[in-house]
Parts: C-alpha cells; sequence; structure tokens
C-alpha cells in the first residue's frame, strides 16, 4: 500500500484544500551545487515564473530551454492558526522527473516519477498563523531505470543534455497544481467501487480503507441531489436502484459522500463524482454497461505554446470541444498520465480513456519511430539495469491505479508504449507489470501495451499479455511513403492477415497511425508533408480498418501538433496532429469528422 493518500484535494467540512498555484521563485543549478550551498533555506535570484507549467518555454536563452539538471522553486505559504492540531500536507499534482521538498529548511520527502502525484506530512515542521517557506528541487535527467527512458549526455562544453528514447520534448518542472491540505487525524485514505448491473438496479460493490477505527458511511447522491443509495461500514454493497448509468457522451455522475462518525459527529467528510458503469473485453468485442463501442479518437498529449506540458484549464477546454466537434469518443493519455483535471472532465463529457502509465522508452534508440520499422531489435529488457526500472515501473503503475481507478471515463491501462518484444527477456517483465495491474484494479479494466511496429506475429513474444491488442502503424508514413502508398497497403493488409490467421479472439485498436503534415502545405497532386497526402493516408489507411472485423477502434496520432528535440525528423515538432498546436483544423479533420460522425457508435459490434 502506498504510504499518502491519492485522494484529490478537497476542501469539505473537514477538509482544507488551499492552492499554492502562481508565481514561484525559480532558478537553475547548472554546477549542481544547490544543495551544499544551502538553498534548501532559500534559492539564489529573484526570478519569478508561473506554476503550473514548464519552465522551458518562457525563456529567449537555449541554455534554459535545454537545460538538464537540477532546477530549484520556492515560494511562501501562509498557514492559518485553526489549523492546528490537524495533519498539514503538501501535495504536489507532479514534478517531473524527481523532486526533493523542503520547508522550513528540513527535507521533507523525495519523489520519483514525473507525472504523478505525492503528499507529504508536514504537520511537525510548520509554524501556524505565520509564514513557511517551500523550496523544490526538481530534476529533469532522464535515465534508462526510470520511466519515461533516455540518457543524459555530457556536451564537450561541459554541458548536459538529455537524449530521450521518445519523441516529445523532454518539459519538465512543476508542471500541475500545488496544493497545501489540512485533514483531520482520522480521515478517508482510499476506496475502491466496482459495478454490477442487475435488470433496471446497480449494485456498488465498494470497500473504504481510513487511517481510523471510526464507523464508515456512505451516500449516494443523484444529479438533482436526492440521495439514491446509502449503507454503513467500510466494505459493502449498496443498490442504486433504477440507476442512470454512465454512458459515452451521456455521462451521468452521481455524488459520493464518504463520511466518517464518531455518533452523530462528521470526523472526516470526502466526495468524489463517479459513474455507474461496467467495462468488459468479451470475444472480439469492448462492451461498456453491456453494449459493443467502436473507439475513435486519438493518442494526445499534455502540450500547448508557451506553458509546454503544464496544465492548462483553456487549453484542457479547446481540446475536449474539438473532441466533441469531430466526433470522437475516446483518447489514450500518450504517453504518461495526465493531469488529474482531465480525466475529472472526460467523466463529464463521457469520454473512455486509455490510461498510460509513462513507460516509454523502453526501446533504445533515439528514434524508435523509424528504426522499429526498419526492424531493429534492441534487447532492451536484457540490461543489468531492469530490475531498478521495473521498480521504479511498478512503483508507477500503483501511483497510477490509485489515482484513476474511480473515474467511470477510465476503461482500460496502457501498461508501456512501443516496449522492444522480440526479445525473451521482455517476457518475465511484461508478466509482471501485468499481473500488478490485475491485482491493483478491482474492477480488472482490460490491459494492453502499444505494439512497435517490429513487434509482429513471429517476433513479438509480450502481445498475449493484452487484453486488447493495440497496434501502432505507420504503413505509408514510415513505411512506404509517396508515390509507393499503394505497396504500403498491401504490406499492411499482409501484417493484419498474419494477426488474423492467429484467430486471438481478443479486439484489436490503432492506438497510433499518421502521417506528418505542415499546415502550410497544399499540394495538387500530393506530395508528403502536405494536406492533401494526410488525407490521401487516410483513406488507403481507414479503409484497411474496415476490412477486419476484430478491428475496434482507431485513434489517430496526434490529437495536435506537439514539441519534440529538434532534428531533421520533425519541424519544429512532430506535425502529425488533426490539429495545429494552436487547435485549428487541418484539412483531414473534416475528413475524420466526417466518418466518424457516420460509424455507427458500436459499428461490427
Ligand atoms: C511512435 C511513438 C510516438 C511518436 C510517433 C511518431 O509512439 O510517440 O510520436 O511514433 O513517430 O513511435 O510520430
Amino acid at each position: 500500500m502506498l504510504e499518502n493518500s491519492m485522494l484529490y484535494p478537497r476542501t469539505t467540512v473537514s477538509r482544507r484544500a488551499l492552492s499554492l498555484d502562481g508565481m514561484w521563485g525559480f532558478c537553475l543549478d547548472p554546477l549542481g551545487r544547490g544543495e551544499k550551498d544551502g538553498w534548501a533555506d532559500g534559492i539564489p535570484g529573484r526570478d519569478l515564473i508561473p506554476v503550473p507549467a514548464s519552465f522551458q518555454d518562457f525563456y529567449t536563452e537555449k541554455e534554459i530551454r535545454e537545460f538538464a539538471g537540477d532546477v530549484w522553486y520556492e515560494r511562501e505559504m501562509f498557514v492559518p492558526e485553526e489549523w492546528e492540531g490537524r495533519q498539514v500536507f503538501l501535495r504536489f499534482g507532479a514534478a517531473t522527473h524527481r523532486a526533493a521538498v523542503y520547508v522550513n529548511g528540513r527535507k521533507i520527502t523525495e519523489h520519483e516519477g514525473g507525472f504523478l502525484p505525492f503528499c507529504a506530512e508536514i504537520t511537525g515542521v510548520v509554524r501556524y498563523n505565520a509564514k513557511n517557506q517551500v523550496v523544490v528541487r526538481v530534476n529533469n535527467e532522464l535515465t534508462v531505470t526510470n520511466i519515461p527512458c533516455g540518457e543524459t549526455i555530457v556536451l564537450p562544453d561541459g554541458q548536459k543534455m538529455n537524449k530521450p528514447y521518445f519523441d516529445f520534448f523532454n518539459y519538465s518542472g512543476l508542471q500541475r497544481s500545488v496544493y497545501l491540505m489540512a485533514l483531520p487525524k482520522e480521515y478517508v485514505f482510499d476506496f475502491d467501487l466496482d459495478y454490477e448491473l442487475t435488470g433496471q438496479d446497480a449494485l456498488i460493490h465498494y470497500s473504504v480503507v481510513t487511517t481510523g477505527d471510526h464507523e464508515v458511511e456512505l451516500t449516494l447522491y443523484d444529479e438533482e441531489g436526492r440521495q439514491a443509495a446509502a449503507s454503513m461500514g467500510k466494505e459493502g454493497t449498496m443498490r442504486v436502484e433504477d440507476a442512470h448509468l454512465w454512458r459515452v457522451h451521456h455521462a451521468y455522475l452521481y455524488r459520493l459522500v464518504i463520511r466518517i462518525l464518531d455518533g452523530e459527529r462528521v470526523i472526516d467528510e470526502y466526495e468524489q463524482e463517479i459513474g455507474i458503469r461496467t467495462v468488459r473485453v468479451e470475444g472480439t468485442s469492448i462492451r461498456i454497461n453491456g453494449e459493443p463501442v467502436y473507439l475513435r479518437g486519438f493518442g494526445k498529449h499534455e502540450d500547448s505554446d508557451i506553458v509546454g506540458r503544464g496544465f492548462h484549464p483553456g487549453v484542457m477546454k479547446r481540446d475536449f470541444e474539438l473532441m466533441k466537434w469531430i466526433g470522437a469518443n475516446s483518447f489514450r493519455t500518450a504517453h504518461y498520465p495526465y493531469s488529474e483535471e482531465i480525466y475529472q472532465m472526460a467523466d463529464r463529457e463521457g469520454f473512455l480513456v486509455i490510461d498510460e502509465v509513462a513507460a516509454v522508452g523502453l526501446f533504445e534508440s533515439l528514434m524508435n519511430f523509424m528504426e522499429a520499422s526498419s526492424g531493429k531489435k534492441t534487447a532492451f529488457f536484457a540490461k543489468e539495469t531492469t530490475p531498478i526500472l521495473l521498480k521504479a515501473h511498478k512503483k508507477a503503475l500503483e501511483e497510477l491505479i490509485a489515482r484513476d481507478k474511480n473515474h467511470p471515463c477510465v476503461i482500460a491501462w496502457s501498461l508501456l508504449n512501443e516496449p522492444e518484444t522480440t526479445d525473451e527477456a521482455a517476457v518475465p517483465y511484461f508478466e509482471e507489470i501485468f499481473e500488478l495491474a490485475h491485482e491493483l484494479d478491482v474492477q480488472k479494466r482490460p490491459r494492453t501495451f502499444a505494439l512497435i511496429m517490429n513487434s509482429v506475429p513471429g517476433t513479438c513474444k509480450c502481445y498475449q499479455f493484452s487484453d486488447i491488442i493495440a497496434l501502432n502503424r505507420y504503413y505509408g508514413w514510415y513505411v512506404r511513403g509517396g508515390y509507393e502508398l499503394s505497396e504500403a497497403e498491401a504490406l499492411f493488409r499482409r501484417e493484419m492477415d498474419a494477426w488474423k490467421a492467429l484467430d486471438l479472439k481478443k479486439p484489436f485498436l490503432f492506438t497510433e497511425y499518421g502521417a506528418d503534415t505542415l499546415s502550410s502545405e497544399h499540394k495538387l497532386p500530393s506530395v508528403m508533408w502536405s494536406q492533401e497526402y494526410q488525407d490521401a493516408y487516410l483513406r488507403i489507411t481507414n479503409e484497411v480498418f474496415d476490412s477486419y472485423d476484430f478491428v475496434k477502434g482507431e485513434q489517430i496520432w496526434n490529437f495536435a501538433d506537439f514539441q519534440t528535440t529538434e532534428g531533421i525528423l520533425r519541424v519544429n515538432g512532430n506535425k502529425k496532429g488533426v490539429f495545429t498546436r494552436q487547435r485549428q483544423p487541418k484539412d483531414a479533420a473534416y475528413l475524420l469528422r466526417k466518418r466518424w460522425k457516420e460509424l455507427p457508435p458500436d459499428f461490427k459490434g
């Protein structure tokens, strides 16, 4: 079990949550001397930057944008007098990729892994009714022992540089919200929910973990605020009569209130919106509430101008509006867990989310998107350091499932993106990761991972672990692009025929396909990189999808253009977006809109 509760910070009758978002003091530590030089007591310089945000794109200096190493943040926080006697916590939505936190000069916690929240208790360290100082050291160096994988090299001039094994810019810093929280001593730590539909009613099987022994009460309210069910005890079942189900694009959210009681007195109260729905894979179907669904949507990124990977509610809102406009019903949180607010919005909007842990770059290459299509193999999991990586991966998975398990939008866990699977060494690694996901999820949601181009029948040793087979395929882009498109189609069909011959009786999903397209380029007849080519590519690809009954979804790469490491294959970023980075449509958006609006929701059953 995790040391700290992963529940989202909320203010209720018994809890307080104060946002520490805003301007923080900031400085780089190129010599890595901050610790020795006492920066835990206060950082040098007076530069201010916003939190949440990636630090990279504010500055005009290349050395800052590309900086690899420690950066330091600092701010004051006022702890109210009336919080004395409660438990006080600091909570970071994320610190990318690792952090050490100091309060009033004392180190209170460290955390590894850049895309999941962590808390630290600071009750014994803070001064009440007074200002307190928070200092955070954030390190953004990439390694092969933590996810996402990459390396950090030293250039001849002594500067460090990150070399990601993945195709997105290594944005970092305090990219999500920070909260100061007060909780009662005895509080709701965690809860699990599982659903069963019986006729018109629904059963909610639940268990609650608290930090004490007092009685627990659950009450469920419908959208009109009427009580829909209630129960006493830390474990049990609630029956919801005439249940409103959470459905794709028609979300119905109940409000679950969990109270710890001492007689009449409320010791703690926590609440969360929940949706009643089931998720099952049956044969080649993905079923929500027993009904088959064909997924259409995107692989996304948290990525936008100026704030980089920083959470921005305006960008989130625009993205959901565009996804609704185009007729999407789902997305994958490629290639890391997103900000919690995005899942809350998906719950509300009725989107299906494939929730991905940050296990990307588990294929040794700075251009795996190119090299895997040439058949390159790297025996990534045969490294001496693999056990350390596995440990970090498992910890991230545990944090991910604890954080996201009660979101109705989360219908599957994606446990890796494009790992090396051609070497036997991958097998025991996969076994552990896939088992852990099942163990931690009471709903036993389907597990998947995205297969890289060289992972095909005959070479891939790991697809059997997946409940849904997810393919990332680029026939017509990395493989036989341009005038060779017809050959690309033939090769694509040859691979699909090989999968068909295996008769796996599992749903297949395209978690990536796409073509880089510059919004500035039009060319008739089409050439690669033009908008016309993106359309031509999609027409062929869609025909292949529609020729195989077991293909139950398509999530195009990518929702929007996004920032990557610079290089000869990237024009100021990856341009496979259906929308530009500024969230305006390319021509392909209209083609997809037509298709996705026309396809029946349960296409191919
Ligand atoms: C795949 C990766 C994705 C890349 C994409 C591409 O999963 O992160 O951005 O291909 O090359 O290799 O566009």
